[in-house]
């Protein structure tokens, strides 16, 4: 990833895309092609031609076209499930085309080419029938759909229960919760929203419970021997997931480490200071989104301002199917799970 061949384009992308976007939105709320028109408001053409810019900017620096087309399908999928057909995305597509095409100097335009294009080619097929997810194939899926019905019966404290006994009775174990089933109840809450079938508010209700199951299961578990390392984790500025983070200390806390979880959305300074306060022997910065992932930049930059030596690992969605980004992004690794992460905070900090 990064170090992009298209440095020029990549900044002004960037650095100027919510100017893009409200011309974008405007053309196409107050002077519309067909198709565009009556389809939205300006504000949510904005914020999704916004998303689409910063998307632009973060499969440019990769080279990946299909990571962009991947973000158009997203959006396509979201717009149908909310009652918008599919040929409105593809014109708001030529129309932020066009603008962008209009507005970059003609040396930053060229790049962008052949990223329009596959995200055209892809809105050109059919959407994939939805996965029929969480269908009871193994174990982790049977609990994870009795997590999330007895969550919808509004039972909070009984879906914690139900897992909580699960483990008890040793029909699973704590690891398999923590990687397996809470994952997959929130990938399918997640699933669910995007295809306008969950509302943020049971979203969040699953958070929350996702939360509290994580509580529960680290004041169940025997108190670990400690080996008297330090490890500070947190997602990155600007990003608001943290259930993903909070497994990972979870892995760190049970394996012996003190453990400082910060959770979302640490400022790059503060994570800086935080670390040097407490001479952290391991930073784990985690994101979730692709266009976070220049964040985790400027934080390992702040970290390292203060703290020359620092071991940091990356991790989190934002780095899925990404390999070999950590050098680029300043890390010492990347870890593709909490236990990969534990297995490399080992390692790391035996030297
Ligand atoms: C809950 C949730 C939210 C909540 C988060 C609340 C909270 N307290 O965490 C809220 C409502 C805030 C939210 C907001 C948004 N969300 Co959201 N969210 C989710 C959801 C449903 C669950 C996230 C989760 O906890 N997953 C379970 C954990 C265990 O998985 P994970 O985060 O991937 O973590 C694992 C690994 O990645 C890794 N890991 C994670 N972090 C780290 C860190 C380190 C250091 C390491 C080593 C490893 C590691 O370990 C974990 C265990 O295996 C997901 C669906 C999904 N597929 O995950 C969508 C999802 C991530 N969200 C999505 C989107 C689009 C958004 C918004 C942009 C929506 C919007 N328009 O506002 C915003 C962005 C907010 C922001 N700026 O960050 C999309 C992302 C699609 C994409 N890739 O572009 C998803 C995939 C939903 C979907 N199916 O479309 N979201």
């Amino acid at each position: 990833m990064a170090s992009t061949k298209f440095p020029l384009t990549v900044t002004l992308l960037r650095t100027s895309a919510r100017g893009f976007a409200a011309v974008a939105a405007s053309r196409a709320t107050f002077a519309p092609s067909d198709g565009v028109k009556a389809s939205g408001d300006y504000a949510m053409w904005h914020a999704h031609y916004e998303t689409l810019i910063l998307e632009l900017a973060a499969a440019i620096d990769d080279g990946n076209e299909e990571q962009f087309a991947d973000k158009v399908e997203w959006t396509r999928d979201a717009l149908n499930a909310r009652g918008l057909d599919s040929d409105v995305l593809k014109t708001a597509l030529e129309e932020l085309c066009a603008v962008l095409k209009e507005s970059l100097p003609s040396q930053a335009w060229p790049p962008l080419v052949s990223f329009f294009d596959a995200a055209s080619k892809r809105l050109d097929q059919q959407p994939a029938p939805s996965e029929d997810d969480l269908v009871g194939k193994d174990d982790l899926d049977v609990l994870a759909r009795d997590f999330l019905s007895t969550l919808e019966g509004g039972h909070s404290a009984k879906a914690v229960a139900l897992v909580v006994d699960a483990i008890r009775m040793d029909r699973i174990s704590t690891k398999d919760v923590l990687v397996g089933v809470l994952p997959r109840a929130l990938e399918y809450i997640g699933r669910q929203w995007h295809l306008g079938a969950a509302t943020v508010a049971e979203e969040h209700i699953a958070t929350q419970a996702a939360g509290r199951l994580i509580e529960q299961i680290m004041l169940m578990s025997p108190e670990p021997v400690a080996n008297g390392r330090t490890a500070i984790m947190t997602m990155v500025e600007g990003d608001n997931h943290d259930i993903g983070v909070r497994i990972v200390a979870a892995f760190f806390e049970l394996d012996g480490w003190k453990t400082i979880c910060l959770g979302a959305n640490s400022p790059a300074n503060d994570l800086a200071n935080i670390t040097q306060h407490f001479e952290a022997d391991l930073v784990l910065i985690g994101a979730t989104l692709n266009t976070q992932r220049e964040a985790v930049r400027r934080s390992i930059k702040a970290v390292r301002e203060v703290c020359p030596n620092q071991a940091i690992i990356v991790g989190g969605a934002a780095f899925t199917n990404l390999e070999g980004c950590a050098e680029d992004l300043g890390a010492n690794a990347q870890a593709l799970n909490p236990e990969h992460a534990l297995q490399l905070g080992q390692e790391i900090v035996a030297g």
